[in-house]
């Protein structure tokens, strides 16, 4: 066993993981931090998931009859277990995700705000009451649990974005079944047994209320074609959503796409250079160019163009890249072989349409793909800037006009989110009026996006949201209520129809 097979076992261990679990499995984990084997994961079969969602069935049907605040309660449990497994947990996510350690710490807090967001929740699951027309009738919109909540999620946020999902699902009265990334399952483990805990001290949450389905395709497949699953959450690429969506619309399923990105910087003339240089490096550089919200397409005024380039480009050369557990570093590893491959074919046909690239380089060798980020200047959109590329790449653009800079901006398939660095109040407020993402941000980054506000885009990232705002709607079915306490049956409209 190496020393990182090692440290993963002792963090399983004080996380609560059962051995058996993760060592006795068919299906490999992986480390991106040096490309090793850190365990044999179990996975779940058709007659697994087939008994897991009878389970969860009759999860939901206990759990939708607890009251909603003292469904908080549990949630509130959780937001506990969480706060006193952070360190290990986020830990395990650096190893097993390649995060940096505060980005790792980081990625557990999201779980942790989402449960405080989701207990206070609780005890608002609002419904209006609307005037009628009738005389002595009462109308009232009232929220009910939905069902089977099948979340399906990616590598780079390996457990942030269930727990999104899953704290307003289950105060919403749901229960929820969760098939983690192929290349994530050690965390998802370790999230179970967390909720496990909770469940515990809760006392009587209903056996199969929180699952757990590990394994490749056919096991989000089984989410997607199966009657029994009311609602499915999935994250991952715009390919994946146009291979679930039709699916799901099939059967008249709920769908919340969170799809690709390709998320577009513009700095204005005005702009607070200082600010901007640290807005787009973190935005495009971070998590090492792995999440949906990353920064790929910045555009520069011409008058700052030469000094922010010239800033930008000192920042890229001096970041450091490395193993986050050997030393201090602000980029990771890409995830496998298959990312640092797709990196460099955007960085060839960058260079096939005329991109002048600075960085981009692999780093070391070995099982492992560490990269340098590329920062790569582009005569116009054309070529792999119109593509999501899930890697540390920054195209960088020229504009005079801001009108002109906002319609190359919205000229991509995707619409997650976006910002503008400027001080000049018309020009922010002509951006956010313009721009066609489901996040528009004014002086800071496009990525980092807090769990309070709606998280989500729009075209080709799918139209989904998550985590805050109104976003439990979306876990909840609505029914109109009509009461009538008259003598009298009026008829709306005023139809008239006497016997
Ligand atoms: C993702 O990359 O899938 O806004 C989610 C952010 C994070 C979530 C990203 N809070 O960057």
């Amino acid at each position: 066993m190496t020393a990182i097979g090692e440290e993963v076992g002792r963090l399983l261990d004080v996380l609560g993981v059962d051995r058996t679990i993760w060592t006795d499995g068919s299906m490999p984990a992986l480390t991106p931090l040096t490309g090793e084997q850190v365990g044999m994961v179990r996975v779940a079969d058709a007659a697994d998931a087939d008994a897991g969602l009878n389970q969860a069935v009759a999860a939901f049907r206990a759990w939708r009859a607890v009251p909603a605040p003292r469904r908080g309660e549990l949630v509130r449990l959780f937001g506990e277990e969480l706060r006193a497994a952070k360190d290990d947990l986020a830990a395990l996510v650096t190893i097993e995700a390649g995060k940096i350690p505060s980005e790792g710490a980081g990625e557990v807090q999201e779980m942790i705000d989402i449960c405080d967001f989701a207990v206070g929740l609780s005890r608002q699951l609002y419904g209006l009451t609307i005037a009628t027309e009738r005389p002595g009738h009462r109308m009232m919109e009232v929220w009910h649990p939905l069902g089977v909540v099948g979340v399906i999620s990616a590598f780079n946020f390996p457990v942030a974005v269930w727990a999104w999902n899953a704290a307003l699902a289950l105060v919403c009265g749901n229960s929820v079944v969760w098939k983690p990334s192929e290349k994530t399952p050690l965390t998802a483990l370790a999230v179970q047994a967390i909720f496990a805990r909770a469940a515990a001290r809760f006392g009587d949450a209903p056996q199969g209320l929180s699952q757990l389905l590990i394994g490749g395709r056919e096991v989000g497949e089984a989410l997607v074609d199966d009657p029994r699953v009311a609602l499915v959450s999935a994250t991952g690429s715009t390919r994946m959503g146009r291979a679930v969506a039709p699916r799901l619309a099939q059967r008249f399923a709920r769908a919340i796409l969170e799809l690709g990105g390709n998320n577009g910087v513009i700095v204005a003339p005005s702009a607070d250079l200082d600010l901007a240089l640290r807005g787009v490096a973190f935005g495009a550089m971070g998590t090492a160019g792995q999440r949906c919200t990353t920064t790929r397409r910045l555009f520069l005024h011409d008058r700052i163009y030469d000094e922010f380039v010239a800033r930008l480009k000192a920042a890229y050369a001096s970041v450091a890249v490395g193993n986050p557990l050997a030393g201090e570093v602000l980029v990771g590893p890409l995830i496998d072989r298959a990312a640092f491959e797709a990196m460099q074919e955007a960085l060839a046909a960058a260079r096939a349409a005329g991109g002048i690239v600075h960085g981009g380089e692999r780093v070391g060798e070995g099982a492992s793909f560490y990269v340098r980020p590329a920062l790569i200047e582009m005569p116009g959109q054309v070529g792999p800037v119109l593509e999501e590329t899930f890697a540390p790449i920054l195209y960088v653009m020229r504009y005079d006009d801001l009108d002109a800079a906002i319609a190359q901006h919205n000229a991509v398939a995707a619409g997650l989110s976006s910002a503008i660095f400027t001080t000049d109040l018309r020009e922010a407020e002509r951006f956010l009026a313009a721009s066609d993402c489901g996040i528009a941000n004014v002086n800071l980054g496009t990525s980092g996006a807090e769990i309070g506000g709606a998280f989500g885009g729009e075209k080709e990232t799918g139209g989904g949201r998550e985590s805050g705002s109104d976003a439990w709607r979306q876990y909840m079915r609505r029914a109109t209520n009509t009461m009538n306490y008259s003598d009298a049956l009026p008829l709306a409209q005023g139809v008239s129809f006497d016997l």
